[in-house]
């Protein structure tokens, strides 16, 4: 034993130093993580030939007009699972197998769907022998019985298609079956060098029962041991005990007329995603990857696993809601299937040739499946959301700019930051702390030596409407003595070792430390209790939380994570839930900020690992990217994957975390991430310091401007994230969202749109002065640069001008954007100033936008103390009302929570209002509100066409006109 903690301790050590070591001498260490056939139910899946095994439905259990249940039997094995399906109001099917009567209880993942959405009835079309039809308006699912396929219809067109491969699997729980001699298990030796591992596997000849050699795959793959790693396994030197054996769960899932899948994140690829029959799947399952690498379908820190499928006439989406380690194949052939015939009469359109199939592959859990209709993109992500929940409106200072690096030393050295601000006059809201700020890594602990007085380093910055995050992991150092951990010890909180009684014990940042089980209500509960301002010591209300390393990361662990068998609350292996340990953490925590204020003000949480639902609990960002042109870019796909599944508060450490960024890369970096919804610039302690305006005077200059924009555009992003709040809709958007029929644009990643209306088109390589634009639209729609306001008209490719000042960003003809130009030193301090409304008109001289306010920190809004204007131009004409729905998202409304309200009282002005593509000098502007009517000035530049009102200074709450009037 003693030997055993020495080694453990020794290893840690090494890891500590490698973390340390100059990060261009290392890259990821690919064989610290499994491959697809170093993880034994991902080979028998993914080694499935197709249409090799049918399943046929061999009962019905129940019908009704809201449910279908039948019993579905594999002609392999002849036990029966019951398959149910029912239909959510959206529309979205749901699709539900498990076994019928498991030795185990199968687990079902909790707390992604917050509330059911309403059942909706269907009635049933046919019964025959041949198949079932369920019909509800618009959408219709098909069950042939033998072969089991299903499909969705909407319209008369086949939109999905599951199991038309026949790969659905489902290991039920079973006895283990006594084994004489030689065992099962296919232990590796603890290698550095995986290349031998890999040499040793191809060697070893594979044992196959005669059950298996029936499924053998064609002979050019290096045969594989399938009933190897069923009862155990391991990988590098950590076993799995596995108690239950295999029960693994998959299912091919098509998409017939679509070529393009997005989704699945969190992946360091293409936005896209690629074929991957001739290499590794996409994995789902949530790791620390020391310096992930590009280009690749290796697991990250988060997992939400959900595809949207798109093409020029629809969209649809789902959600395979399983928490358990997941893989994902996606096949993409060229050549095209026939339908099926006898599904033919059910078909009155017929799908393009084009077929994605996706091949599904889960650990354990249940098939648990969503079909999200559409039939636009938006649908689907209102769909999305009715199912997994709403991102809320965070606290304002949350979307302004963030000031981290690990670390801030101590409380001179954060004054000191926080006045170079100040002197250079750049404006930002929220300074972080890393681990090194705590005792020992103790969180909830601040060390006295560098922070004496906390609390008045908070209340100072406060005053100037600025916040701080402290950095608090899900690893509890075990020491007695710390209240966190005698307290998590006594009331019996932490994961468990697989024994059930021991408290699971691995290393991290502390050392020797034990994890908080938050699958336990208690867990959660208590956790919360933490965040009040009496027990986490030297905190105050203007103090938010980070949650880092709660993939989680265990540093002696297999993959740098939790052992599979460890044990939560209710005898739930870790195996189970290792995808959603992190979003119940960030649940936990933003509970607890709710709690420490009384359920009065927003909480802000930032977290590294997420699972689908994670979006109600807080931001995340990338993790631990680095600080090259290629990470630059990569965090366009990354960061769209997850906007289009719900994620939408997210963004990428500006500068890029390990390494050291050029001044060309950092500034390129800020004029890109201003335009991110999560805006964060972090460093890697070992790197040099990067504040601002250690660059010289230019770059200075630079950063000031870029950050300086986003504080421009806070009233436009604050209005999107009210609206992605009731929506559901992405803040960041790929073209394809806003422009459903441009297939050229479908695979773009380069360019993207923050809401419907700004395209940011940002500079990604080294040198580059100038970017290709690709414009969107059809004839007749219009865009005008940031810069010179000048039109031009879409269709088009231009390129455009971009010295180290600026990135492009264009307007879109037809809306109206709310900003504000004063320059105050945080975004809390902005709060009262007016707005400049930018009118950027369509081809038919007309545009809508709106605007949202609030108090920006507490939930008075849901009381309906808000103010969301509606605002139109027509013809020379600005026109503000209250608004009653969401508007200016084509093809998409929702209606408000509350109805427009006029409750919050605004001191918001308008002070300017600047229309583009004005043909000619206007005399005058004339201001109506009430009684009210005035003269206004107008400004009027020739070169860009732009008339500028001055200072209407009516009250953004008022209804108001504004009429530009022409000259004689
Ligand atoms: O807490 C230290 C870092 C943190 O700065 C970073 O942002 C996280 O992603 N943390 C990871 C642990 C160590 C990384 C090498």
């Amino acid at each position: 034993m003693g030997v055993f903690r020495f080694l453990c301790y020794c290893s840690f050590v090494i890891f500590c130093l490698l973390l340390f070591l100059p990060p261009d001498v290392f890259s990821v260490k690919k064989h610290d993580f499994k491959t697809c056939k170093d993880s034994s139910f991902c080979m028998r899946h993914r080694q499935l030939p197709k249409n090799s095994i049918s399943f046929y439905v061999s009962k019905t259990v129940q019908t009704s007009k809201e449910t279908v249940q039948v019993e579905i039997t594999s002609m392999d094995n002849k036990k029966p699972l019951l398959l149910s399906v029912t239909l959510l109001q959206g529309p979205v099917f749901r699709f539900k197998v498990n076994e019928v009567d498991p030795i185990h209880t199968r687990f079902e993942v909790p707390y992604v769907i917050e509330q059911l959405p309403k059942q909706q009835t269907f009635s049933i079309e046919e019964d025959s022998k041949e198949r079932m039809v369920l019909s509800a308006g618009d959408v219709k699912c098909v069950i042939m019985k033998n072969p089991l396929v299903v499909f969705v219809l909407h319209q008369g067109e086949v939109i999905v298609q599951l199991n038309k491969d026949w790969l659905l699997k489902f290991e039920e729980y079973r006895t283990k079956p006594m084994v004489t001699g030689g065992g099962d298990t296919k232990a590796e030796e603890d290698d550095e060098d995986n290349e031998e591992d890999d040499e040793k596997q191809e060697k070893e000849p594979a044992e196959q029962d005669s059950e298996s050699k029936k499924d053998e795959p064609p002979e050019k793959e290096p045969k594989v041991d399938l009933e190897a790693g069923m009862w155990e396994e391991s990988f590098k030197s950590h076993p799995d005990s596995k108690p239950k054996g295999p029960a693994s769960v998959g299912m091919d899932i098509g998409f017939p007329g679509f070529k393009h899948v997005y989704g699945v994140p969190e992946h360091a690829d293409s936005f896209n995603l690629r074929n991957t029959l001739d290499g590794e799947p996409y994995r789902l399952y949530n790791l620390d990857v020391f310096e992930y690498e590009l280009d690749s379908r290796m697991a990250l820190y988060g997992a939400i696993p959900a595809v949207v499928a798109h093409n020029t006439r629809r969209s649809v989406g789902v959600l395979w809601l399983n928490a358990a380690e997941t893989w994902i194949d996606v096949d993409r052939p060229q050549d095209s299937k026939p339908m099926l015939k006898k599904l033919a009469d059910f078909v009155t359109k017929t799908a393009s040739e084009d077929l994605v199939t996706t091949h599904w592959m889960s650990e354990s859990g249940i098939i648990d499946l969503f079909v999200m209709v559409g039939p636009t993109s938006k649908d689907v992500f209102a769909q999305y959301a009715s199912l997994t929940g709403l991102a809320p409106i965070p606290p304002a200072f949350s979307i302004a700019y963030h000031q981290c690096r690990w670390n801030y030393n101590d409380d001179k050295d954060c004054r000191g930051v926080d006045e170079g601000f100040d002197t250079h006059d750049i404006p930002y809201d929220v300074l972080w702390l890393d681990i090194e700020h705590t005792v020992e890594k103790k969180y909830f602990t601040w060390d006295s030596h560098k922070f004496p007085d906390s609390k008045k380093l908070l209340d100072e910055l406060n005053a100037k409407g600025r916040k701080m995050v402290t950095i608090i992991d899900p690893h509890i150092k075990r020491s007695n003595g710390y209240h966190v951990y005698d307290e998590a010890t006594r009331l019996g909180l932490f994961v468990k070792q697989s024994d059930k009684t021991t408290d699971y014990k691995g290393w991290c940042w502390p050392g020797d430390s034990s994890w908080v089980d938050y699958l336990n209500p208690s867990a959660q509960q208590w956790w919360a209790g933490l965040f009040s301002l009496d027990m986490y010591a030297g905190s105050t209300l203007s103090l938010f939380t980070w949650n880092d390393m709660n993939e989680p990361s265990v540093f002696n662990g297999p993959e740098i994570t939790m052992h599979k068998d460890a044990l939560h609350h209710g005898g739930v292996e870790h195996r189970d839930i290792h995808n959603m340990y992190g979003m119940l953490m960030i649940m936990s925590t933003n509970r607890g900020q709710l709690l420490r204020s009384h359920n009065q003000h927003r909480p802000f949480v930032l977290s590294r690992s997420f699972f689908a639902g994670s979006q109600r609990f807080g931001a995340v960002w990338t993790g631990d990217n680095h600080a090259s042109w290629e990470h630059l870019r990569a965090s366009i796909p990354m960061l769209l994957s997850m906007n289009i599944v719900g994620l939408t508060f997210v963004g990428a450490d500006v500068g890029g975390f390990f390494g050291e960024p050029t001044p060309e890369l950092l500034v390129r970096w800020y004029q890109l991430a201003a335009f991110t919804p999560f805006f964060r610039a972090h460093a890697h302690i070992e790197t040099k310091r990067r504040e601002p305006w250690l660059f010289g005077e230019d770059n200075t200059k630079r950063i000031r401007n870029a950050i300086r924009r986003r504080y421009t555009f806070l009233p436009y992003w604050y209005t999107q994230f009210f609206k992605t709040s009731v929506t559901g809709q992405p803040l960041m958007r790929p073209y394809w969202v806003e422009f459903p029929q441009d297939e050229t644009h479908f695979a773009k990643e380069d360019a993207f749109l923050v809401g419907p209306s700004v395209l940011v088109a940002p500079v990604m390589h080294q040198g580059s002065t100038n970017v290709e634009v690709h414009l969107p639209g059809t004839t007749g729609d219009l865009w005008y640069d940031y810069r010179s306001l000048m039109a031009t008209a879409a269709p088009a490719k231009l390129t455009v001008e971009a010295d180290m000042d600026f990135i492009p960003v264009f307007y879109r003809g037809g809306s109206i954007i709310p900003t504000k130009g004063r320059i105050r030193r945080s975004s809390v301090l902005a709060r009262d100033d007016p707005l400049t409304l930018i009118v950027a008109p369509d081809s038919q001289d007309s545009a809508e936008g709106d605007v949202y306010l609030d108090d920006e920190h507490t939930f008075q809004y849901r009381m309906g103390k808000f103010l969301y204007r509606h605002l139109t131009y027509s013809q020379g004409e600005i026109k503000s009302q209250m608004a009653k729905q969401i508007v200016a998202e084509p093809n998409f409304t929702a209606t408000l929570p509350v109805h427009g309200s006029q409750n919050f009282v605004s001191r918001v002005k308008v002070e300017r209002v600047i229309v583009l593509n004005v043909a000619k000098q206007p005399k005058e502007a004339i201001l109506t509100s009430g009684k009210d009517s005035r003269s206004l000035v107008v400004l009027y530049d020739a070169p860009s066409k732009s008339a500028t009102i001055r200072k209407p200074d009516v009250n953004i709450a008022d209804d108001f006109t504004i009429k530009l009037v022409k000259c004689d």
